[in-house]
């Protein structure tokens, strides 16, 4: 029972409160909310207070604002004749060897103005938006010198100031060698003494990723760069595991890092120290499917660890050009046997853990901020069965109702 007074009364639907990562249904459900935030849900029957707006959202299931934890939608120019070369047989790899891949997506970024970057930005981000994302990170990645990744994290937070989103930035300067340099522990020196310290000082990151992998950066040079981050007390996240097995996970649970990205090679030492180290697992179904690749993430090793798993679009110009997160809840499920409950958990609650927010995003219970969307369907499982269509009916916003 609830019987205070309060701004806003949102009634209507049924919700998922997704509290321990579980839909915790609610029936024929009421969100209060003052200043933003929620100050409690329950049953609407429940509700015995008053307050100064009500709003009917007329049926459908409310569920937390969707959070995408992982994405590189800041880009010079797209990639599709790379697409088209791929299904004409050329690999990923051979792609990036003759000069292509993110080299490419480098060069082009160098040249676009923020103007540039921000409107092209802004065509994903608004995607993401209307398929129910109030969250979105963003990483840097195709500057790799200090003048174009902090472009890039400025054109990042900027999307924030434009639109009714929260955005998280990420610097992913070590994502790959830039043309200018020859030599991994160079750039890595270069990024330690140069790079990492400007940013921090600008404030223009709330973490620092890597990429781990043979055809990118070593364990040991990760580690590094890494360490250099956690001494400028930024919190950490890490591309690893994605091809083949470097130990770049363990590596940066150990350092205490956020979450751990792609996953598809992690082995048992791995998630053993995830589970240890209280790391998150965020999986990546859509490069998985765009690169064909085979081996699966170890979803049932993850589960029987108790890591949390989140769910992210990758969203980049090459291995993952996605424009939807409910299409990678359906995938996560297709794809890697994730339940709907689980895909739902990991595109809210867990997703939050992995960018640091749980303290405030991912779940709707009393004390989190009002952001959450009224989708026209009859049960939950139907967010990962469609795929594609508009099925969201209401997005709010820091309790501000901001359809796109
Ligand atoms: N892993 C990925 O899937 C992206 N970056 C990374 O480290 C790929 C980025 C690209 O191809 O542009
Ligand atoms: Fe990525």
């Amino acid at each position: 029972m609830y019987s205070q007074r309060c701004q806003h009364l949102w009634h209507g639907f049924h919700a998922v409160t997704m509290e321990e990562g579980r839909y915790n249904t609610v029936e024929n459900a009421a969100i209060a909310v003052d200043n933003g935030v929620i100050s409690w849900v329950g049953r609407y029957a429940d509700f015995s207070g008053v307050a100064s707006e009500y709003t009917d959202l007329g049926g459908g299931w409310v569920t937390p604002g969707l959070i995408d934890c992982h994405s590189h939608i800041v880009f010079g120019a797209n990639r599709s004749r790379e697409f088209e070369l791929r299904l004409q047989g050329a690999s990923y790899e051979e792609i990036a060897r003759a000069g292509g891949g993110i080299a490419n997506t480098v060069k082009a970024t160098r040249q676009a103005s923020d103007t540039e970057l921000l409107q092209r930005a802004e065509s994903l981000l608004l995607d993401l938006m209307a398929d129910g994302v109030t969250t979105l990170e963003v990483k840097s990645g195709y500057g790799l010198d200090l003048e174009n990744e902090t472009k890039m994290l400025r054109v990042a937070r900027e999307l924030e100031k434009q639109w009714p989103v929260d955005i998280m930035t990420t610097c992913l300067a070590a994502h790959a060698l830039p043309p200018e340099f020859s030599d991994g522990d160079a750039y890595i020196d270069y990024l330690c003494e140069t790079v990492l310290p400007a940013i921090a000082e600008q404030q223009l990151a709330d973490a620092v990723d890597g990429f781990c992998e043979k055809i990118a950066f070593s364990p040991a040079q990760i580690k590094r760069y890494l360490q250099t981050a956690v001494g400028l007390g930024l919190p950490l996240k890490l591309h690893a595991e994605q091809l083949s097995a470097l130990g770049g996970s363990k590596m940066a649970a150990e350092l205490g890092a956020l979450s751990v990205d792609h996953l598809e090679y992690a082995t048992v030492e791995d998630v053993a120290a995830m589970a240890e180290y209280g790391t998150v697992a965020v999986i990546l179904p859509g490069a998985f499917y765009v690169l064909k690749e085979t081996q699966q993430p170890p979803v049932q090793l993850l589960r029987d660890y108790n890591v949390p798993m989140a769910l992210a679009s990758d969203a980049n110009p090459g291995s993952s050009p996605v424009r939807s997160l409910r299409l990678m809840m359906n995938m996560a499920c297709t794809l890697f046997g994730f339940t709907p409950e689980e895909a739902l958990a990991g595109v809210t609650c867990h997703a939050a853990r992995a960018l640091g927010l749980a303290e405030t995003h991912g779940i709707l219970t009393a004390g989190k901020q009002a952001d959450f969307v009224c989708w026209n369907i009859e049960s939950p499982a139907e967010l990962s069965y469609w795929l594609g269509g508009r099925l969201n009916k209401a997005r709010v916003k820091r309790g501000v109702r901001r359809d796109i």
